[in-house]
């Protein structure tokens, strides 16, 4: 008698002390959980981003270029931890370059991460500490595990919005100064209605 009421008090405190799980709509990679976080980027926002730069002033800079979510279940930093992120990034382009994000390498050079596109077409444009750069096509589905020391950005090169799911370490961070300022060696283009690599110097 007396151990069942004390298995009783216990039950109760693990329901209490539970954590609620997130949910993800896995069509549109919609998350759901309290305290999720939001970013998001106006063309005006993404300076010395695209090659061409009279295109880009002429653009109205309010024009959102892509948002993040993302889910922080343990503390920005924390080893050993991961985060969970939605990025959507909107159909458009600057001149022949496609919209797409500011793109970065980890704090934590070592830390490396998932990216799974949901819906949408695109890019992942991704470079190695030895400036080799090149892309893994993105389509519903596709999984990519990128390498810790690779810095990577999404360019949406279809017609809709592309939505990537993401997950990587707490304590990795963002660096957005790629190569010393001169950003990523290639990127990627429209010529003749199709979506190429072309080298950034061009
Ligand atoms: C992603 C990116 C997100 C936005 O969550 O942060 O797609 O891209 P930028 O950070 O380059 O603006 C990720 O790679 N996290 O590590
Ligand atoms: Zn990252």
């Amino acid at each position: 008698m007396l151990f069942g009421c004390f298995r009783e008090v216990l039950s109760v405190a693990y329901i209490v002390m539970s954590p609620v799980p997130a949910f993800v709509d896995w069509a549109d990679g919609r998350l759901q959980v309290p305290g999720l976080k939001v970013s998001e980027k106006k063309l005006g926002q993404l300076t010395g981003i695209f090659r061409d730069q009279q295109a880009w002033s002429r653009l109205d800079p309010e024009t959102i270029v892509y948002r993040v979510w993302w889910w922080e279940p343990v503390p920005s930093g924390t080893e050993g931890g991961l985060f969970w992120g939605l990025t959507e990034i909107q159909p458009g382009r600057v001149g022949k370059e496609y919209f797409m994000t500011r793109g970065h390498r980890h704090v934590v050079r070592n830390r490396a991460e998932f990216y799974g596109t949901i819906t949408g077409t695109g890019k992942l444009v991704l470079m190695d500490a030895s400036g080799r750069t090149w892309f893994e096509d993105m389509t519903p589905g596709s999984l990519h595990y990128i390498a810790g020391e690779v810095a990577h950005r999404i360019v949406n090169t279809g017609e809709v919005p592309i939505r990537v799911t993401a997950c990587w370490p707490s304590d990795a961070g963002h660096d957005y100064e790629i190569a010393g300022g001169h950003g990523f060696n290639a990127r990627i283009v429209e010529e003749r209605g199709a979506p190429v690599l072309v080298s950034a110097k061009d």
